[in-house]
């Protein structure tokens, strides 16, 4: 799509961000509230295969997804809830890998992209969106 000072502009004129930095999800949350978007919200085929592409050749980004309040209900950070069967997720995921594991990313491997669950604290890319 367009890109605006580093934002890219998808066709439902959503614009969306991908960093350079690597943080936490909460302070990649952060990062996005401050210039008024939130982590990405993705709901539909067409917004996956957007930010695939603006994925390019990184393999991981947060994502706005966690179920950090409740342990496997997974909510948006709009706090809508995500049914895991009819989202993006790898076969197998979430997987709460080492009971740790709350937060939402995009994730390549070996080179196909799907959502996985990751611990928050780690530091990785994100992606906001807003409106
Ligand atoms: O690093 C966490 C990550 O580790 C594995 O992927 C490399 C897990 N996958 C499987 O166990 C199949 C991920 O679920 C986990 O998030
Ligand atoms: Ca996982």
């Amino acid at each position: 799509g367009l890109v605006k000072q580093g934002w890219s502009v998808s066709e439902t004129s959503s614009l969306y961000y991908l960093s350079t930095q690597k943080k936490s999800w909460t302070e990649s949350r952060h990062y996005c509230i401050e210039r008024g978007a939130d982590l990405v919200i993705i709901n539909s085929k067409e917004e996956q295969e957007f930010i695939t592409n603006l994925m390019g050749n990184n393999n991981q980004a947060w994502i706005g997804l966690s179920d950090r309040d409740t342990e496997g209900k997974w909510k948006w950070v709009d706090g809508t809830e995500q049914t895991i069967s009819t989202g993006f997720w790898y076969k197998g995921e979430p997987n709460d890998d080492k009971n740790n594991e709350d937060c939402g990313e995009m994730w390549k491997f070996p080179d196909k992209m799907a959502w996985n669950d990751r611990p928050c604290t780690e530091k990785s890319k994100w992606i906001c969106e807003k409106n």
